[in-house]
């Protein structure tokens, strides 16, 4: 027995002197050793993280996503100069990339779609992108139910949403409603106020508070969720964030030198704004939001939620005969020509 276990603790060397059984605690198990195994088979494994970015155009979807995560991760301009602008977007496009730190592996997809709301007639508008998402649904389903299946499913399902609002200081738009109150019921919804630098602080504050109110008040739930909060101490944390929402952001992809230090900046005649200064804007909160404390609760809340009524909904309808298409009323009840966006999409690049 004591060959056995030498043996085991040689094989597992994070075992060892971690108050087991050759410390002497007679009653150690080694139960607290299956988090070590799940970190290095997620370290295996790696991450994915899909997240899609809409507004009007021009309002910096494609900037905020490259300064979201410090590299051209959006879009790529056809010039190469320093001076590169990153040009307009005009159908919905999923980029990938495969990101690294510290040894942790992480496959992002940022999906950018065109100006929401531009054209002179919006009606149905959100329908593209809404078909975006059941498109992704119904790929995973399909995946999912396939007798000779894959191992690992791969994981298009938006994560997501991240809404822009101009920064108009007055109140939602229609448009902005309707887009929030069809979608949250579909995927997850992180308003945010585009181009923040171009409001006063008291213009700011209540210009969130207003949005806060009008999403009550039409009912519409974005992330994080009420009702998806399992405890109290979750319920304290989101509590914090849902009084924050949406958060003022400023997006930049230039780097600046200020007081010795290189950062992500805006220069303008009277200073430059810091991008990641909480004293400047708000872009801090909605990176730590998606990256940092909440990137697994946003992917379980798709999946355990969001996708999980397209599943039921969509075995229910197709009568138990889920290989047939989907059926046009998942989007809407009475499906009409969508104006604005192309509905068509395509995967353009993935790095390694
Ligand atoms: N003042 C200010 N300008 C910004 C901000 N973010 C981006 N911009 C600028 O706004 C312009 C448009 O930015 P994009 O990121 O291309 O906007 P977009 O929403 O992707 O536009 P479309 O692809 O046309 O939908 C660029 O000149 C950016 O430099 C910001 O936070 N504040
Ligand atoms: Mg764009």
């Amino acid at each position: 027995l004591t060959d056995s276990i030498t043996c085991v603790c040689v094989r597992a060397p994070q075992l060892r002197g971690s108050g087991c059984l050759f410390t002497g605690d007679f009653s150690y198990v080694g139960i607290d050793a299956i988090l070590e195994q799940m970190r290095r088979k997620a370290m295996k494994q790696g991450f994915e993280l899909n997240i899609m970015v809409v507004g009007q155009s021009g309002l910096g979807k494609s900037t905020l996503m490259n300064t979201l995560f410090k590299s051209k991760v959006s879009r790529k301009s056809l010039v190469s100069t320093p001076e590169e602008r990153i040009p307009q977007t005009i159908e919905i496009k999923s980029i990938s990339h495969d990101i690294e730190e510290k040894g942790v592996r992480m496959k992002l997809t940022v999906i950018d779609t065109p100006g929401f709301g531009d054209q002179i007639n919006n009606e149905n508008c959100w329908q593209p992108i809404m078909k975006f998402i059941n498109d992704q649904y119904e790929q995973y389903l399909q995946e999912e139910i396939n007798i000779d299946r894959k191992k690992r499913i791969p994981d298009s399902r938006v994560h997501c949403c991240i809404y822009f609002i101009p920064p108009t200081g007055h109140c939602l738009r229609p448009l902005d409603v309707e887009f929030m109150r069809r979608l949250s019921k579909v995927v997850n919804i992180v308003p945010v106020i585009a181009k923040a630098d171009t409001l006063t602080l008291e213009e700011r504050d209540s210009f969130k508070q207003t949005i806060r109110e009008e999403l009550r008040a039409n009912g519409i739930d974005v992330y994080p969720q009420k009702e998806f909060d399992e405890d109290a101490d979750d319920r304290m944390i989101n509590e914090k964030i849902r009084e924050m929402i949406p958060f003022a952001v400023v997006g930049s992809d230039q780097e600046y030198q200020v007081n010795g230090k290189r950062l992500l900046g805006r220069k303008t005649k009277w200073g430059t704004i810091e991008v990641e200064n909480i004293a400047h804007c708000e872009f801090a909160y909605l990176r730590d939001l998606l990256i940092r404390t909440h990137m697994q609760n946003i992917k379980d809340i798709t999946s355990s939620i969001h996708y999980e009524v397209y599943r039921v909904r969509r075995l229910n309808e197709t009568n138990g005969q889920p290989n047939g298409q989907p059926p046009n009323t998942l989007a809407d009840p009475k499906p009409q020509q969508a104006n604005g966006l192309a509905a068509q999409h395509q995967v353009l690049t993935h790095e390694m």
